[in-house]
């Protein structure tokens, strides 16, 4: 399957993903596709939305203690319910479809989830740290919400400036 990263201010990032009923061949194809574009664009999360399939779905790929990606580490979660939550954390974010800029954004430091699998299983799982923080933003695309919308009114304005100027620059070249 050909995907392309859908990038901001594409409106098609605001869409409320639907759930995931189907676990078949589809959403195997879907999910098998994510992968490797996800790794080629230096990501480590990609929700099912940001390629245009408005399903609940997402990949992550969390760096190890070497910083280095492996497939043992690919983790697909669908239909994800967040149970518990608790403190806070700061990390700079960054975003495929909000290309070139990172902020500093706060989130739940410790999570419970639970979700299905490609098969359908259901599981759930305790994260901190990273995962924590990236399981937290692709969540976040599945209702629509993007990073930049944390941002003070100050900062978003500043975003919106430098993101315009960037496209603007990106289309001259
Ligand atoms: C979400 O983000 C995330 O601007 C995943 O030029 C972010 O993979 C989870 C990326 C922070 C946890 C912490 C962004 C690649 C990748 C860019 C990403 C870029 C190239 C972002
Ligand atoms: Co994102």
């Amino acid at each position: 399957m050909k995907l392309t990263i859908v990038e901001y201010p594409d409106k098609r990032l605001r869409l409320k993903s639907k759930a995931v009923v189907s676990f078949d061949k589809k959403l195997h194809d879907l999910l098998d596709s994510m992968y490797p574009i996800m790794i080629d664009t230096n990501g480590i999360g990609l929700a099912a939305i940001q390629v245009a399939h408005p399903i609940r779905a997402l990949i992550l790929n969390i760096p190890d203690e070497e910083g280095e990606q492996s497939d043992e580490n690919l983790l697909e979660i669908i239909n994800p319910v967040i149970t518990d939550k608790a403190g806070e954390t700061v990390y700079q974010e960054g975003c495929l479809s909000v290309p070139k800029f990172y902020e500093d954004i706060k989130r739940f430091d410790t999570l419970s989830l639970n979700y299905q699998d490609r098969e359908g299983n259901t599981k759930s799982l305790e994260a901190d740290g990273l995962l924590s923080i990236a399981i937290q933003h692709e969540i976040d695309h599945l209702e629509g919400i993007l990073f930049i919308d944390k941002l003070s009114y100050s900062r978003r304005k500043k975003f919106e400036k430098e993101y315009k100027r960037m496209l603007k620059e990106r289309k001259e070249s």
